[in-house]
């Protein structure tokens, strides 16, 4: 270890110079402390990735790949993105990593690059069913500039119909077929998508966005063995620092690098870089592995719990780290029920489900996630008692148990602190 002392983050220096901005940092640390965190998608990042994000590695520029930069003064940062890519094909089996992306999205649109031409056909999920913006909505560059044949799930099941994807995959013969979710509670079989892919000559990409964490934990099955191409983001269940990663076989290694840069970005963030490094060590112990069983035990929990108070999970439960709620039965829109959590300091988001007979903007469900209140330490138990808080919360239509309903959730993150004190 290097005997100079850190120059890092300083809160003092900051209140100083910035009270504004200092007393927003402070209220949101007391937001996430004094309530529920249930966004599926976010998580808490340990103070060591914290402290690789606040450090000086945001000076550097450092166009290009370790050992071929376009600027002097990059062996420092060249050594922790060497490192992270090794822990990145260790954790993950993978072939080839990239730390680069600076977003999921980023790492999609590199995907794109690599592999597809403007006009081209792609095959991906429809957002409605739990797909993403960037797997052909047609208010995104996906949409705009591919050719996009959507397919979903089925309305009697509420699972992936396989069957139709092989139909729509023979039919229109995609240069590439994307899988992976935003919004989809069950396990994925890679192995059925690596099989149509195979019959029509298909790319295939797995946006594992959302349960890389759970692979990385080995909780759940890995894409890796069968994708082409894999990208995630690295803030969600993994834990690290908000950005994107893409892992690929060796054959893709070369047109991956080249379309991140210089197609897609320029210089990459060495600060995130050198986050996600930590975050990826973290996530190859034991403690995490047993984190993300639980993170999933947590799930099915709550989904179960919401089901006993009258609330449909979409597909009847869950394999992962989130739950859709259909709200339907108890006659609410999501919006509602977002909006009215919120009042309680419950934070989740509205969803659409499938098939869903409200827009967008409203939604006849929501979408809860347990990646946050297991690294709080939360179990069964407590997902119970969030269930019979959300229960309240949502069913509270004039705001007036909105503050007893704070108070119960008060004693339970006190019980179980995020960012504990001291
Ligand atoms: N916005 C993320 C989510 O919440 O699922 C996906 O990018």
């Amino acid at each position: 270890m290097n005997s100079t002392p850190f120059w890092g983050p300083d809160f003092d220096e900051l209140a100083a110079e910035d009270p504004e901005i200092a007393s927003i940092v402070l209220s949101e640390l007391d937001r996430l402390r004094s309530g529920i965190q249930l966004i599926a998608s976010e998580n808490f990042t340990s103070p060591a990735v914290l402290a690789a994000l606040g450090s000086t590695l945001s000076n550097k520029y450092a166009e290009g790949y370790p050992g071929k930069r376009y600027y002097g003064g990059c062996a420092e940062v060249d050594r922790a993105e060497i490192i992270g890519i090794d822990r990145a094909k260790a954790l993950f089996g993978a072939e080839h990593a990239n730390l680069q992306p600076h977003s999921g999205a980023s790492a999609n649109i590199a995907a794109y690059g690599a592999f597809v031409k403007p006009g081209e056909t792609v095959m991906a999920m429809s957002l409605p069913h739990g797909g993403h913006l960037t797997h052909g909505s047609k208010v995104n560059f996906s949409g705009k500039w591919f050719n996009i044949v959507s397919y979903g799930v089925r309305e009697d099941t509420e699972l992936i119909d396989y069957d139709n994807v092989r139909e729509l995959a023979r039919e229109h013969r995609p240069k590439m077929i994307i899988t992976g979710a935003t919004a989809y509670p069950r396990l994925i079989d890679f192995a059925a998508f690596r099989e149509i892919a195979d019959e029509v000559g298909a790319i295939l990409m797995v946006d594992a966005a959302h349960f890389i964490g759970l692979v990385a934990g080995k909780a759940i099955p890995s894409p890796v063995p069968f994708a082409d191409v894999v990208t995630f983001t690295t803030h969600k269940v993994l834990r690290g620092p908000r950005g994107g990663m893409i892992l690929c076989r060796e054959e893709h290694a070369a047109a991956i690098d080249k379309a991140v840069f210089p197609m897609m970005q320029g210089g990459p963030l060495m600060h995130a870089v050198a986050a996600k490094a930590v975050a990826l060590k973290e996530a190859a112990t034991p403690e995490y592995q047993a984190y993300a069983s639980q993170v999933i035990v947590n799930a099915q929990a709550l989904a179960a719990g919401l089901a006993d108070e009258g609330m449909r999970p979409v597909s009847g439960g869950t394999d992962t780290h989130l739950a859709l709620i259909d709200l339907q039965g108890i006659g609410l829109t999501g919006d509602v029920a977002e909006m009215r959590c919120d009042a309680a300091r419950i934070t989740l988001n509205k969803n659409s489900i499938p098939y869903d007979p409200q827009p967008p903007s409203k939604g006849s469900g929501i979408r809860v996630g347990t990646p946050a209140v297991t690294t709080q330490g939360m179990t069964e138990g407590d997902m119970a008692t969030i269930a019979s808080l959300i229960s309240r919360a949502v069913r509270d239509e004039d705001g007036t148990q909105a503050a007893a309903i704070a108070d119960d959730v008060s004693s339970l993150v006190t019980r179980h602190p995020a960012y504990p004190r001291g």
